[in-house]
Parts: C-alpha cells; structure tokens; sequence
C-alpha cells in the first residue's frame, strides 16, 4: 500500500475521529474563524490528517547518502533591497531577528545568537509546487524554542515570518496585491512542531544568500513556498489580518493554500 493510498484509507474513517480529536484536544481549531473554516474544508483534509497522526508526526527523515547532489535556489536568488545588501556586506554581523508581538519577553537576537542555541539537525526532502524536489540537510534551533523563551501570551495563534525580499508586483510572480513583501505564517501546532527549525546552516555549511542568509524556516510537514527564506522578524499574533491581503503567506494572498500540507 503506497502512503498515498493509506492516507486515502484512513482519512475515510479519519473524518470523523479526526473532528472529535481537534474539538477535544485542540481548542483553538474549533473557534469560528480561518484555521476552523480551513479545517472543515478540502484543504483541511490534510491538516486533519497531520494531527491525527499526532500534532508531533514527524515528516520523513533521509541519511547523508540520500541528499541531492544539486538542491536548486527558487523563487528569489537574492533581495536587492538596500537593508538586505548592506547585511550582505556586513555578514550579517548587524543583523538582528526580533521576536515580537504577543510576547510577555520580545527579543532580539544576533546571528550568533541564534547559532549558539541548541540546534536540530534534519535530513528531509523540499517539495516545490512547480514540480521539483530535492532533499538537504538542515541545521538551527526549534522554533518552540524561541518561542517558549520569548513566553507568548494566551492569546496567540499564529507566527507570521517577514522576509527581506520584495517582489515588487512582478506579473511573473503574481502581480501587485496589497503587499509584495514575501512573508509566510503556521499556527501554534506547526509553530512547536519538533522539525520546525530556523535553519542557519544547511548541508553542514552557513545558510547562502541563495537559500536564505542569515536564516529560514524549515517547516517540513508543509510545501516549499511556506519554507520562508531571508527571515527579517518573526511575530506572534492572533489574527493574519495585518499582513498583506490577510491570507497569511505571500503565495496564499496570490491564491495558494494556506495549509501546505504534503
Ligand atoms: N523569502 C522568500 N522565501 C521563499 C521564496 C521566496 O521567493 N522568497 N520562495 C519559496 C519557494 S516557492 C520555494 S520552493 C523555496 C525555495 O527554497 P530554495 O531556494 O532553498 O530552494 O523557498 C520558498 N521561500
Ligand atoms: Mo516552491
């Protein structure tokens, strides 16, 4: 039986245990809003599933001798927006991650911060919508990690990444919508998942500029565009109407599915 067609199998009974388990174990997907009415819909089939198998199913994990020999750049190569390039310059030495909003303790990290943190290393492969795959190596601290130190408030729901780049409404990229700053957004499960890292090395080596310099996040339960490259701030809110047309990613404003599960 192939993954695909168990999944099909269980998720037939699934509906029904997997509404059960998030009613009672999961309030903050039983409200009315845009994380319920997703769980109640088709894209919510595989949001469901995932915390079925557990809100902490692991997404597959590979050996050294599985990684791509080439694991492609996609989507922006380099921001050229003018903060970004002078941290290029700089090595990032200047940079700072700032964790931020529904937080009893906001921080700013440096890069070397972030690199003298517990890390998580993960051998995992990237699913990209257009068709391509590719399987790397990943370094950096749990997301819950930080998160647990910057100690959110009860009312937090979602963490939303702000990148540096800016698409600038490129008609190739989807054209101008209220925003072109690339950002992306999970909820608290995905946000504590264990394989959620903020990757600051990949293939044993600094993150480059292609793949995300100084940091990006590996979510690896989801598809590539919500691995949000070129982290500038991490916020933790309540709501994604805040940020571009209120669809929580770059992508998902330009009609991609918020829940990116694979
Ligand atoms: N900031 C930012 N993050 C991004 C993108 C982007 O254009 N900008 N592209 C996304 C898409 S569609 C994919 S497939 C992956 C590509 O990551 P890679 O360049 O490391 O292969 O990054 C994702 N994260
Ligand atoms: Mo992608």
């Amino acid at each position: 039986m192939t993954p695909q067609l168990s999944r099909r199998g269980l998720l037939g009974f699934g509906g029904i245990a997997a509404g059960g388990l998030l009613l009672s174990g999961c309030d903050q997907l039983a409200t009315n809003d845009k994380l319920g009415k997703i769980v109640r819909s088709a894209e919510g089939a595989t949001l469901r599933w995932q915390r079925l198998v557990g809100r902490d199913g692991l997404a597959r994990e590979f050996t050294a001798a599985d990684m791509s020999p080439v694991f492609k750049v996609n989507g922006t190569h380099e921001p050229m927006e003018a903060e970004y390039q002078a941290h290029v310059a700089e090595n990032f030495v200047n940079w700072k991650l700032a964790i931020a909003g529904l937080v009893n303790n906001p921080m700013s990290l440096s890069l070397a911060d972030i690199r003298a943190m517990p890390a998580r290393t993960q051998i995992t492969r990237h699913d990209c919508v257009e068709g391509w795959s590719a399987i790397g190596q990943w370094t950096g601290p749990q997301l819950g990690l930080l998160l647990k130190a910057a100690n959110m408030k009860t009312n937090a729901r979602y963490v939303v990444f702000r990148c540096a780049d800016n698409y600038g409404g490129e008609l190739s990229k989807g054209g101008a919508q209220s925003t072109s700053i690339y950002y992306e957004s999970v909820d608290l499960v995905d946000a504590f998942h264990p394989q959620t890292i903020l990757a600051h090395s990949m293939n044993g080596a600094p993150l480059s500029v292609g793949h995300g310099a100084p940091v990006r996040m590996r979510i690896e339960r989801q598809l590539g565009y919500k691995q949000a490259k070129y982290v500038m701030g991490i916020d933790v809110v309540a709501s994604l109407d805040g940020y571009g047309s209120g669809k929580g990613g770059y992508w998902e404003d330009r009609g991609y599915e918020w829940y990116a599960g694979i």
